[in-house]
């Protein structure tokens, strides 16, 4: 099955396709020669997946998904949530978004945060979501390098080290990506 991945992020990319096995051949907006800032006017994360999923489908007329991702945070009322890529602003600066978020939380003791994945899929005409959620908490200071986004300073629940501290396969034990996608694969799988 050949599906595109409404994505312009290459990490996300990655990392789907370390959990997607054999048969979905999995297509970014780059690699279809799409080149599209899509909108991601809403305020939730089932919106905006299902504005980039049916807009890319209304393009191409082929199947496709894609995933809209935000890390909430419980001190700050569940921020920067939907805003999560343009928390500082519209460059949207992994370090600018970081530094925003530990000057938000400098002197709260209370760091829990979870990063939730809505993953559309739109197949055959049909929409279908699946989510995917990691707990954890917000480091005091950036730990690693590896990753993208606030990986340096988000430590999963039962790890000691921080997303950006991990390999691949360390941060897949824990990963709201990854559970998300595990979904769909279920449900592509029960469709065949
Ligand atoms: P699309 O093209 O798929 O929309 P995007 O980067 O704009 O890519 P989102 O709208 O879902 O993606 O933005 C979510 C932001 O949240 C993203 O830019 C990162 O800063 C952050 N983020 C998402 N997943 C993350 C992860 O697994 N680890 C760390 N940060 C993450």
């Amino acid at each position: 099955m050949k599906l595109i991945f409404a994505t312009n992020n290459a990490h996300k990319a990655e990392e789907i396709r370390s959990v997607l096995k054999g048969d979905i051949q999995v297509i970014t907006l780059k690699e279809a020669g799409i080149d599209l800032e899509i909108p991601e006017p809403y305020d939730s994360l089932e919106e905006n997946a299902r504005s980039k999923s049916t807009t890319i489908f209304a393009m191409t007329g082929i199947n496709c998904f894609s995933e809209d991702t935000g890390l909430e945070v419980a001190a700050l009322g569940g921020e920067p949530g939907v805003k999560s890529a343009r928390y500082a602003g519209e460059g949207r600066s992994f370090d600018a978004n970081i530094d925003k978020l530990l000057a938000r939380l400098e002197g709260v003791t209370d760091r829990k945060a979870r990063f939730r994945t809505v993953i559309s899929l739109f197949i055959d005409g049909r929409e279908t979501q699946f989510e995917g959620i990691c707990e954890g908490r917000i480091t005091e200071k950036r730990k690693g390098e590896n990753g993208f986004g606030y990986d340096p300073v988000f430590v999963p629940d039962g790890a000691a080290l921080s997303f950006a501290e991990m390999d691949m396969a360390g941060k897949n034990k824990f990963s709201h990506r990854k559970k998300a996608t595990e979904k769909l694969v279920a449900f592509l799988n029960s469709l065949s």
